[in-house]
């Protein structure tokens, strides 16, 4: 009986220091200490050993499982600081190492046209106007000099969406209304969404425009001129090339059309400026008498102009975009290039 304790201890000893974690460790503790361990059979044996031999054997397990006790703490110290070792070096940190940097946004570029058009405007004194983008036949056409049955709202391609009501195809119903509560002299821009029935490689049905309008008295067809030539040189730079020719609007009266030089061909002719060498970049011209009767001003006392352009136009001949739809298809391969 006294080796089989001897043996239980020494085997329970060495085993304890062999452990190579906190968990084999545990179940050796529960082989030798535990409830049914080799220890505790032991004591629950004694009933068979003779009453003098009891104290002898008594004291040889409670001295074995001191023992094997001291050598579970030993090893369980050592095993926890190997954990604990193991633990750091796993999560260990290098601070020295650079951050990572989270991609950055940038603004669209149609953001990023629209906002140098009013930016290049407001230093020009014009105040920027909105305007609600389901508009009424009134405002988006009569009060613009295209009455009813004027072929102009033909050529409009409108979106309707009950009689009377349609998604605006141009910004000017704003000015309108700006007018209507304004007295001269005005001066704003009208940045916005509009829609027309068109979809082809340079049409969306929704793009965007800038329109612009100067009323007071004594504004000069000279003054539409510095005005847009000073837009013109800020915008694409100031030995861009220039053109204005005659056009027609219903709105406005004369009425021009104003070009840049082609930056494809430097002006000499190709296919993008269809052999011209001239580039299509707004329309313009001075208020037609008509629209400012339409708001009760009176065409005698003040005179305007007004403009207007397709901020995805520009932004298409600024970078040399040749398919409007990629502007729409949100691929970051190529707004990541502006
Ligand atoms: C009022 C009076 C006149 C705005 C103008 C144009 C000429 C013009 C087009 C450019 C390309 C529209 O985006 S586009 O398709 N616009 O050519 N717009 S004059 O004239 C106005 C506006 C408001 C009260």
């Amino acid at each position: 009986m006294e080796q089989k304790i001897k043996n239980i201890e020494a085997e329970a000893v060495e085993q304890m220091k062999a452990a190579g974690d906190l968990r084999e460790l545990d179940s050796i503790r529960v082989k030798y200490l535990g409830k049914k361990g080799a220890l505790t059979e032991i004591l629950r044996g004694m009933k068979d050993v003779s009453p003098e031999d009891r104290p002898v054997i008594g004291k040889l397990v409670n001295e074995a499982k001191e023992t094997i006790g001291k050598a579970l703490d030993s090893a369980t110290e050592r095993l926890r600081k190997k954990e604990q070792e193991a633990k750091l070096a796993a999560e260990h940190i290098d601070i020295t190492l650079p951050g990572r940097h989270p991609a950055l946004g940038k603004k669209h570029p149609l953001t990023q046209t629209r906002n140098e058009i009013i930016s290049i405007f407001r230093g020009m004194g014009f105040q920027v106007a909105n305007g609600p983008e389901i508009e009424i036949d009134y405002y988006n056409f009569d009060a613009l000099n295209m009455p009813e049955h004027h072929p102009a709202r033909d050529d409009r391609d409108s979106m309707y969406i009950t009689d009377g009501v349609l998604l605006r195809t141009e910004t000017s119903a704003v000015q309108i209304r700006v007018m209507e509560k304004q007295k001269p002299p005005v001066r704003v821009i009208v940045p916005g969404k509009v829609y027309r029935r068109d979809a082809d490689i340079t049409h969306t049905p929704m793009f965007h425009q800038v329109e612009g309008l100067m009323v007071d008295k004594h504004i000069r067809f000279s003054d539409l001129k510095g005005v847009l030539v000073s837009f013109i040189h800020q915008m694409f730079g100031k030995n861009m090339k220039y053109r204005f020719s005659p056009d027609f609007f219903p709105f406005t009266e004369p009425s021009a059309q104003v070009c840049i030089g082609c930056k494809v061909c430097n002006a000499s002719g190709c296919s993008t400026c269809s052999g011209t060498g001239w580039l299509e970049i707004l329309g313009s011209g001075s208020v037609d008498p008509e629209v400012f009767k339409a708001v009760n001003y009176d065409p005698e006392e003040v005179t305007g102009f007004a403009f207007g352009m397709g901020i995805e136009r520009i932004t298409m001949l600024k970078y040399g975009i040749d398919d409007i739809r990629l502007l729409f298809e949100n691929d970051l391969r190529f707004l990541q290039q502006f």
